[in-house]
């Protein structure tokens, strides 16, 4: 006979948070971190090849992307409304800062994540598959990488975290990039090393000591194949 304690344990199941992701996903890890900053369960179901090209997660999610999140009867995609959902849903342990400013601030490094150096990055993970790496017109989007690292260490001044003391929505997306920023850039033959970026090097030694961000990184490094 089913016990009360064991139609609960169900029902809570049931109802933990489900991220669709991609290990090695830059969108995905932000969110992730997100997730685990805020001490929240969630299940990551397996999403294999050409899942998300699927009628099943196409009928979730038409745009076809992860991360995806499925919360109750919330079905949401894009991984900046997404932390800002968690963050609205539950705020009890605040990703953004306090400040009107602040807030505009973090949501000034997530922009510049996600339209810029994210897409410069998935720019050039792609080539390496796709016979662009190495074309001589392929050399400028290389370049348009070293420029915006470069534009990004001018802005920042870590202590230790973007924004100061409080980890927050700002850092989340960092993290993995630059894994990416140094592996990508070398595998482009234009490498780019802790001492040429030292204030983003800084804040990836202190972000990275976070259990969220360490588990998160390890993750992605395995899917990878440790590269
Ligand atoms: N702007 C979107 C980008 C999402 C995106 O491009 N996701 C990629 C992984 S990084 C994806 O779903 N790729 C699989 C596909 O397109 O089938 C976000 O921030 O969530």
């Amino acid at each position: 006979m089913e016990t009360p304690g064991a139609r609960a344990r169900a029902r809570a199941a049931k109802d933990r948070m489900r991220l669709y992701q991609l290990p090695y996903s830059h969108n995905c890890a932000k969110v992730k971190i997100a997730l685990l900053e805020k001490g929240l369960a969630f299940e990551a179901p397996p999403v294999p090849a050409g899942f998300t090209r699927s009628p099943a997660f196409l009928a979730m999610n038409p745009l076809g992307k992860v991360p995806f999140l499925v919360d109750g009867d919330v079905v949401l995609g894009e991984s900046e409304v997404i932390v800002e959902y968690l963050e609205d849903r539950y705020p009890a342990v605040p990703l953004l800062p306090p400040t009107v400013e602040g807030r505009a601030r973090s949501r000034w490094f997530s922009r510049f994540h996600d339209l810029y150096l994210g897409p410069q990055l998935s720019t050039l993970f792609f080539a390496l598959s796709d016979g662009r790496a190495g074309r001589p017109d392929f050399a400028p989007e290389v370049e348009r990488l070293v420029e915006l690292v470069a534009l990004f260490e001018s802005v920042i001044d870590p202590a230790p975290y973007l924004l100061g003391a409080q980890f927050t929505l700002a850092d989340a997306p960092f993290a993995l990039s630059y894994h990416y920023v140094v592996t990508l850039s070398a595998a482009h033959n234009r490498p780019l090393a802790a001492s040429d970026m030292p204030k983003y090097a800084r804040w990836f030694e202190a972000a990275s000591r976070r259990p969220s961000v360490s588990a998160v990184l390890a993750a992605a490094k395995e899917a990878l194949g440790g590269a």
